[in-house]
């Protein structure tokens, strides 16, 4: 006897709805939700596959302890009283900051993640905290933090409306897209060209964006930000500046005039490898198009001038009156987002207000460079204590950070460590303690983050669709009594955390003269929030003093818990709207054009407008049916094209000796590995690409299928030094590499190689 659920899908940024086909409690079927409001039906093949990816054998049913070295079962009492002996010790004797918290991606895809990490870094108070972020967007948050004052307030380009969208470093046709919230990404770049739009793409792969797309130009590597601020320069040049209704928001024009005046089309052509006329071209068709939307991702963020490049972005948006207007790029406004607060200036945004302890990274939006973890760990200075505890929820950065060797030996080197996760993996192998979260199936579910990135406002939210199994604990208790366990509240009651959180955010709201409970009493609010538990209240609250909820009464008609579970499909909110000023925050009150910390880092950009490396350069990709680390256990999701190897231009691939099918050596700073090369004139001449979270192969893991054709970790070829100056954010793309085929007696040795067909 099978039944049917609504679950919102977690395993990418587009957030489709799906109907679930369950069995007793097993996941056995999944389809899109026709119903659903934004993402009417779509699914892709890996949303298809939530079932095995939720029913995964390996996943692991009951918390572990390390007792006598051995990771072995245990109860949750067990499990957090560990932790609590653990933790407490080093944060008593060595002080907070010797505990790191390491946050990875699946946080944006729980609502335990969105809810209960921030409540246990400002609990803790330890400064020692890494994320995903800095191996990620980081540079995006710096640049929207220094140009609106608000690191959170992203534009996203109008998808559906737009009539040009000039996109770089993004492959949304593999990822579904990343920064820009869209069900259905390829079937809106389809509907963006039958409608007579525009579509460029800006990338070294030819990918399956790129082949969409009405112009592709295979940069070389790294040099967006020269490309981009080349096509600032010939708006200027040619008077296409034209800032619109967003003039009287906008400061430092004149000076950005100057800043972009030597990045002239003819002195970056050689550095892009993109010819001084098509610069042109791309700025002219840019100004000339009734809307536009310039959108950069991945291969914008992850490269050393990263902030740069995030900046451009937007600059080019600005100064083509673009940004904020429909067809443009503008800022969502989600059903969980604060009071809207009156326009006017805010506090800005503050770079740098500590720095790391061993190579004095500067601090952005709270985080230290995720490529620094593993010096924090293993290096001591005179600064202060190294991290010698860590908490890491939903993280994998032996694989997902630079120099993943490193990082293994100073994992094992510390006191005490704890991760939430629901495998046994390469990083969570290391902890004395793992807390396994319940398979998605059996989590509620709403987008906090990806409603405020989204090409459409709405809200869904979905309760799970199976209830908890047996000896299984809510991802949200065990955060909440993880946090309770690290700050020495061990055994209180995990509702405490939330009771916490509603006390304090409605008695800030209530004493903010733009909330709608402005005046009233917090405990008489407390009482009025719905919910059968303490996230659902959470989010109750969120939504009533959000900018459609019900103000507590205020707005009768407005937007609460209940309305929403009686919309299972979700709430359809409408297109994205113009809303500057309202949102910048700078201490001027304006898009702040030409910030200091982005001036003080073009003499950098400037200096690269004469480099031109010869070597070969290694960028990433990814593939449909996978994603970062984790999902190369589901048998569905393998296999095919979804390989580790190294893609290489038959060019490069001849002038090397390097055959299609056979192990290569790839030598980058921080080591080696070896793969099989797939000769394809998918990649560029000087390009060389392998994807990234494979290597699967280190001993105590628990991934059986994975381990069946591990790949090799790519990220060994990077040592952790080359960073993003303003955001610290790592450098993954366009690092420098050797390439050389493996010799027939290195062969015959018998190494394993990456991306060997497997049998079967
Ligand atoms: N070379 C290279 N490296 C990269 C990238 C690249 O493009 N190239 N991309 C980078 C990017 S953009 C990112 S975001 C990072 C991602 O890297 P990470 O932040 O490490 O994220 P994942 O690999 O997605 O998953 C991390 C862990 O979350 C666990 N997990 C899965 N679901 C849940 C859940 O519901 N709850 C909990 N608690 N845990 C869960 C998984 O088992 C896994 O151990 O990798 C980065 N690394
Ligand atoms: N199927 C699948 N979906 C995913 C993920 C996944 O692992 N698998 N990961 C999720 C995550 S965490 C994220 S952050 C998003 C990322 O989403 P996207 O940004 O769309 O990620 P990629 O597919 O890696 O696309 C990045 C592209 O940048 C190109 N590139 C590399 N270097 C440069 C450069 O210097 N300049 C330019 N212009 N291009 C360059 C690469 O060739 C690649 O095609 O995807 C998300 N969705
Ligand atoms: S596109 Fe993303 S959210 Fe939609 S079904 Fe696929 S993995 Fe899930
Ligand atoms: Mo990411």
């Amino acid at each position: 006897m099978s039944r049917t659920a609504l679950r919102i899908c977690p395993l990418c940024e587009a957030t489709c709805g799906l109907t679930l086909t369950i069995d007793g409690t097993r996941v056995t079927g999944a389809r899109g939700d026709r119903d659903d409001v934004f993402s009417r039906g779509f699914i892709c093949p890996k949303g298809a596959s939530f079932g095995a990816v939720d029913g995964d054998p390996d996943r692991l049913r009951t918390p572990l302890v390390r007792r006598d070295g051995e990771l072995r079962e245990a109860t949750w009492q067990e499990a957090f009283d560990a932790v609590a002996a653990g933790i407490r010790p080093v944060v008593e004797r060595y002080g907070p900051h010797a505990v790191g918290v390491v946050l990875g991606n699946p946080n944006v895809h729980t609502m335990a993640g969105a809810l209960y990490p921030t409540v246990l870094i400002a609990s803790l108070g330890t400064r020692s905290l890494f994320t995903a972020s800095t191996v990620d967007q980081m540079p995006k948050h710096v640049s929207s933090g220094l140009l609106y004052g608000d690191a959170n307030a992203i534009p996203v380009p109008d998808l559906d409306h737009t009539d040009h969208l000039l996109l770089l470093g993004a492959n949304p046709l593999e990822s579904n897209g990343s920064l820009c919230t869209a069900p259905d990404f390829p079937g809106k770049l389809k509907a963006l060209k039958a409608r007579g739009g525009t579509l460029t793409v800006v990338d070294p792969r030819r990918t399956r964006t790129a082949k969409l797309a009405d112009r592709h130009l295979a940069i070389r590597p790294g040099t967006d930000a020269l490309l981009l601020a080349a096509m600032a320069h010939v708006l200027f040049e040619e008077d296409l500046v034209d800032l619109g209704r967003l003039a009287p928001h906008v400061q430092d024009v004149p000076e950005l005039r100057a800043a972009m005046r030597d990045f002239t089309p003819e002195a970056v052509a050689e550095s892009c490898d993109v010819e001084a006329a098509v610069i042109r071209a791309l700025a002219r068709e840019l100004a000339a198009a009734p809307t536009a939307a310039v959108y950069g991702r991945i291969g914008s963020c992850t490269v050393p001038h990263g902030t740069l490049a995030s900046w451009l972005v937007d600059v080019l948006n600005i100064l083509t009156g673009n940004l904020d207007r429909p067809g443009g790029a503008l800022f969502p406004q989600a059903a969980t987002d604060r009071t809207p607060r009156p326009a006017g200036p805010g506090h800005g945004f503050a770079l740098g207000r500590w720095h790391s302890r061993v190579s004095r990274h500067p601090e952005a939006k709270g985080e230290l460079p995720l490529s620094a973890l593993a010096e924090e760990i293993d290096t001591a200075t005179a600064e202060g204590e190294p991290v010698r505890a860590l908490i890491a929820v939903a993280a994998n950065p032996v694989l997902s950070a630079p120099d993943g060797d490193r990082l293994d030996k100073a994992l094992d080197s510390l006191d005490f460590m704890v991760s939430v996760d629901p495998y046994l993996n390469e990083t969570s192998r290391h902890a004395d303690v793992v807390l396994p979260p319940p398979p998605p199936s059996q989590s509620p579910h709403h987008d906090f983050a990806f409603n405020t990135l989204a090409v459409r406002n709405q809200v869904r939210y979905t309760r799970p669709a199976v209830p908890l199994e047996p000896g299984r604990m809510a991802e949200t208790e065990i955060l909440a009594r993880l946090t309770l366990a690290v700050t020495g509240m061990h055994g209180a009651d995990p509702a405490a955390v939330d009771t916490l959180v509603i006390d304090q955010t409605l008695g800030k709201a209530a004493k903010d003269p733009a909330s709608p409970v402005h005046g009233r009493d917090p405990r008489e609010l407390a009482a009025l929030l719905t919910g059968d538990t303490g996230t659902e209240r959470r989010l109750d609250m969120m939504l009533r003093l959000g900018p459609y909820g019900d103000g507590f009464g205020a707005r009768p008609e407005g937007l609460g818990l209940g309305r929403l579970l009686d919309h299972p499909h979700g709430i359809d909110l409408g297109p994205l709207r113009p809303r500057l000023p309202q949102p910048l925050k700078t201490r001027s009150g304006r898009i702040e054009l030409l910030p200091e910390p982005i001036a003080a880092d073009l003499p950098r950009l400037r200096r690269a407008l004469g480099e031109r490396a010869d070597g070969l350069v290694l960028v990433g990709r990814r593939h449909l049916r996978s994603n970062n680390s984790w999902m190369h256990n589901v048998p569905a999701l393998t296999g095919g094209t979804n390989r580790c190897t190294l893609h290489i231009h038959p060019e490069d691939a001849a002038r090397l000796g390097v055959r299609d099918g056979e192990p290569v050596r790839v030598k980058g700073a921080g080591g080696e590995v070896t793969a099989r090369a797939e000769v394809t004139d998918g990649v560029r001449t000087g390009v060389v690409s392998l994807p990234h979270g494979w290597g699967h192969d280190r001993p105590g893991i628990r991934l059986a299928h994975a381990a069946t054709d591990p790949g090799v970790n790519v990220n060994q070829l990077l040592d952790g030094t080359l960073l993003d100056p303003l955001s610290g954010n790592a450098v993954l793309n366009g690092i420098p590499v050797e390439v050389a085929p493996v010799t027939r007696t290195e062969a015959l040795a018998g190494a394993p190689t990456a991306g060997a067909p497997t049998a079967g």
